[in-house]
């Protein structure tokens, strides 16, 4: 994983066919304003995508963006790709609209929690939120 004296590493994408890019960038531009790297692999990634990258920039999280409401089917089995991939241990986080309409958050978080996702933020999470969650979390790590 990355050099914790210097900066963290960390991939961001939006996952699967989802063209949906502005979160991504005010994600992007606030976590790099705190400090971290940010490998922004942009819209239309797959798991494998955001996999790769992690391996290729040893980094210490991947961000998940899902904003069109297909989160619990495309991230279905990432935390297992991971670990097949040899970066089983990597610190998961998802956010966006991770399904459609309206739907009981507890519930929701729950589900991608079991799925083996570290964090999973609710729609129009701050951005500050995330960062002071990230923080907190690689630190223990
Ligand atoms: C603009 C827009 C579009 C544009 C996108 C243009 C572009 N290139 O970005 C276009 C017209 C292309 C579009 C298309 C579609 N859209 Co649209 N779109 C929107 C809209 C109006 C705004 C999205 C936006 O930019 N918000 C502003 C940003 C800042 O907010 P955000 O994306 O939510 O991001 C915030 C958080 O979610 C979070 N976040 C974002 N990414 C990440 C990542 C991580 C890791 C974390 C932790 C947090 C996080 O941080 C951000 C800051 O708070 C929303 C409705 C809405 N008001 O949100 C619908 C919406 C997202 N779209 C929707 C839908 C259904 C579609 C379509 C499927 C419609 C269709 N039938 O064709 C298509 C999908 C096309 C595709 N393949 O992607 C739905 C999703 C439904 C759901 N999930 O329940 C929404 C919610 C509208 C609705 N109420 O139904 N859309």
């Amino acid at each position: 994983m990355g050099d914790r004296k210097g900066k963290m590493t960390v991939v961001l994408g939006v996952l699967g066919v989802d063209a949906h890019v502005v979160g991504n960038k005010i994600m992007a531009h606030a976590l790099e304003i705190e400090g971290f790297k940010v490998v922004n692999i942009g819209t239309f990634s797959s798991q494998q995508d955001f996999i790769r990258a992690a391996i290729e920039t040893a980094a210490d999280a991947l961000l998940v963006g899902s904003l069109c409401g297909h989160g619990e089917m495309e991230c279905r089995g990432f935390r297992e790709n991971c670990i097949e991939a040899g970066v089983g241990e990597i610190h998961l986080v998802v956010g966006g609209n991770l399904v459609v309409g309206k739907q009981n958050w507890e519930e929701v978080e729950k589900r991608f929690l079991q799925m083996g996702f570290n964090r999973a933020y609710p729609p129009g999470v701050s951005p500050q939120q995330v960062i002071a969650d990230l923080k907190k979390d690689l630190q223990k790590g």
